[in-house]
């Protein structure tokens, strides 16, 4: 078929392709939370519905998306990684990135019911997406503890923070100046002495945040099967091996963590 006059036109379209041999990490945050989570009445400091809401939609970006490695996420953010030779729509970073946030944005308004029974969403929210590459195993590494110490350090000084406000009665003002040049060793004395909390008996998933990583489990599942010289079906049970995105809420600044999973490094399947 002749090609029109128009054409040309694709060719003002940049390319875009990651780099070879790096991974591809597109972190998605949700767009003002700190308004989205005042209008539908997040718990302060941590609220379980929209943690469990946030990992549920990272779950269906690594089930419907290719070559999702690993994902890790905290607050109103998910990092996920593209497997180093993962030449899904040929690297390119606008596919990487859009698929992602679209998936991640989509996911978050059809699931929200689930989690929020009593909670109306009250207007549509918006996720933004970058792309970074890391080219060694260490910047990735570094990169996922960086997130993960930018959860502790705000999920420590949320935790005191609320607690002078909610069970002191300070004003959001005079906890903010309570706290001003605090170190996390006057936090945690701050939650043990005043409110009896040791920090470290808080829930994983408010101080570590979540991890997803591909696991086989086994699932049983029902089947129709005909039977020769029968009309009728028959329902079997069958077990089936499958890889599911499953959440962990461990350390992953140690290498202890990456010990106990080489294959997110190494598996380029
Ligand atoms: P942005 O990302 O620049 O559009 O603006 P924000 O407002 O989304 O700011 P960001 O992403 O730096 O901070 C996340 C906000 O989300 C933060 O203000 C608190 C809110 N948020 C996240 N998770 C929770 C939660 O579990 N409970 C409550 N109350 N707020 C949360
Ligand atoms: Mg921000
Ligand atoms: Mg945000
Ligand atoms: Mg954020
Ligand atoms: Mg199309």
């Amino acid at each position: 078929m002749a090609k029109s006059k128009f054409e040309y036109v694709r060719n003002f379209e940049t390319d875009d392709a990651c780099l070879p041999n790096c991974w591809v990490v597109v972190r998605v945050d949700g767009r003002s939370f700190h308004r989205f989570a005042e209008h539908h009445g997040f718990r302060k400091p941590n609220d379980d519905r929209a943690l469990h809401l946030m990992n549920k939609c990272a779950q269906t970006v690594m089930q419907e998306l290719k070559d999702i490695a690993i994902a890790y996420g905290q607050s109103d953010e998910y990092s996920f990684v593209f497997r180093k030779q993962s030449n899904w729509f040929k690297r390119r970073s606008s596919k990487f990135m859009t698929h992602v946030v679209s998936q991640f944005a989509s996911s978050y308004v059809f699931y929200w019911k689930d989690y929020f029974e009593d909670q109306p969403l009250l207007y549509p929210p918006g996720f933004d997406g970058r792309v970074v590459l890391y080219p060694s195993d260490q910047n990735l590494k570094d990169y996922l503890s960086w997130r993960q110490a930018d959860c502790h350090i705000n999920n420590l000084y949320n935790t005191v923070f609320w607690s002078l406000v909610q069970k002191s009665g300070l004003t959001p003002v005079q906890a903010q100046k309570r706290l001003q040049g605090t170190l996390a060793g006057d936090k945690n004395e701050i939650l043990f002495s005043e409110f009896n909390i040791n920090y470290n008996n808080e829930p994983l998933i408010y101080r570590k945040g979540t991890v997803l990583v591909w696991q086989k489990v086994n699932q049983v599942i029902r089947k129709k099967i005909k039977i020769p010289q029968e009309t009728d079906e028959k329902e079997v049970e069958v077990t089936r091996m499958k890889n599911i995105p499953a959440s962990l809420h461990c350390d992953i600044i140690g290498q202890q963590f990456w010990d106990q999973y080489p294959e997110i490094l190494t598996d380029d399947s």
